[in-house]
């Protein structure tokens, strides 16, 4: 429709490039995503990288996945691509000789964890094998240049990937930029960082790409299509759907102080 962001237009109108897709720590033709909301698996507690903990998919968007720690609460949801090192077929922590750790911010008595996770997976749905894909190369070389397009996460709303622009590169660093955005949201990260992606990602994903902001825009209309030269078929869109958790968590947790929100380190 007549709101839609379309690169293509705003390419040409901003007169700048797409950074090439070589550029990025992304496989070419985006990874299928087979997992299915309700599944469980392993995943680094993003607050304490070096613990294993069971999570639950709770959502599922492009190439991503919206995973919350069993036994945590669902303000700390998080997102990981499908080829995330960070996640693991439930079983691979104990074939490594390793425990599967409560998540920070596990409220209940350390003592009540093994029977809790007992309970957790017990005749629980566990993503095959099959669905986690192999993170792919790092790119030998930074090759992002000032003033190239991209598609990134947005960090404060990991949720979000928003149109951006290189904005500075220093040595394997370069500076993300969100285009219409003050700079509030702006960050440094090293070239080969997962959450960045090549424009037109979100098209092949089917996930959501946010709209760039309007700050510094004379004429809004000219950021969106026109309604005579819109490709006739619309992607599909990959809204999130959100599911209860499992009934022992709850009852586990409604019998248990709210826990405090936590924050990041
Ligand atoms: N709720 C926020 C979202 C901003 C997202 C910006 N992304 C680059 C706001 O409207 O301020």
């Amino acid at each position: 429709g007549l709101d839609e962001f379309h690169w293509e237009n705003y390419l040409k109108e901003t007169g700048s490039l797409g950074a090439p897709s070589e550029c990025f720590r992304q496989s070419k033709v985006p990874p299928a995503n087979e997992f299915k909301v309700g599944m469980k698996l392993e995943a680094h507690d993003p607050r304490n990288m070096t613990s294993i903990c069971v999570a639950t998919v709770v959502g599922i968007t492009g190439a991503r996945l919206r995973l919350r720690l069993d036994g945590s609460d669902n303000r700390n949801d998080f997102w990981r691509l499908v080829d995330s090192p960070d996640i693991q077929p439930i079983g691979t922590c104990e074939k490594e000789g390793d425990l599967l750790q409560p998540p920070l911010g596990y409220q209940m008595n350390a003592s009540s964890w093994p029977m809790f996770l007992l309970r957790t997976l017990n005749g629980s749905e566990m993503a095959p094998a099959t669905l986690f894909k192999k993170e792919p190369p790092k790119p030998p070389l930074n090759n992002f240049k000032v003033g190239m397009k991209l598609e990134a996460i947005d960090k404060k709303n990991p949720y979000m990937i928003c149109p951006a622009t290189i904005g500075d590169v220093k040595g394997d660093e370069i500076y993300i930029t969100f285009d219409g955005w003050s700079g509030a949201f702006d960050y440094w990260c090293k070239y080969d960082c997962r959450d960045i992606f090549p424009v037109g990602w979100c098209r092949l994903t089917g996930d959501v790409l946010q709209p760039p902001g309007t700050q510094g825009i004379d004429n809004k209309v000219s950021l969106i299509s026109h309604p005579l030269i819109e490709e006739g078929q619309e992607h599909p869109q990959a809204l999130e759907r959100e599911v209860p958790i499992t009934k022992s968590i709850a009852k586990t947790q409604s019998s248990l102080p709210k826990a405090a929100p936590h924050s990041m380190p």
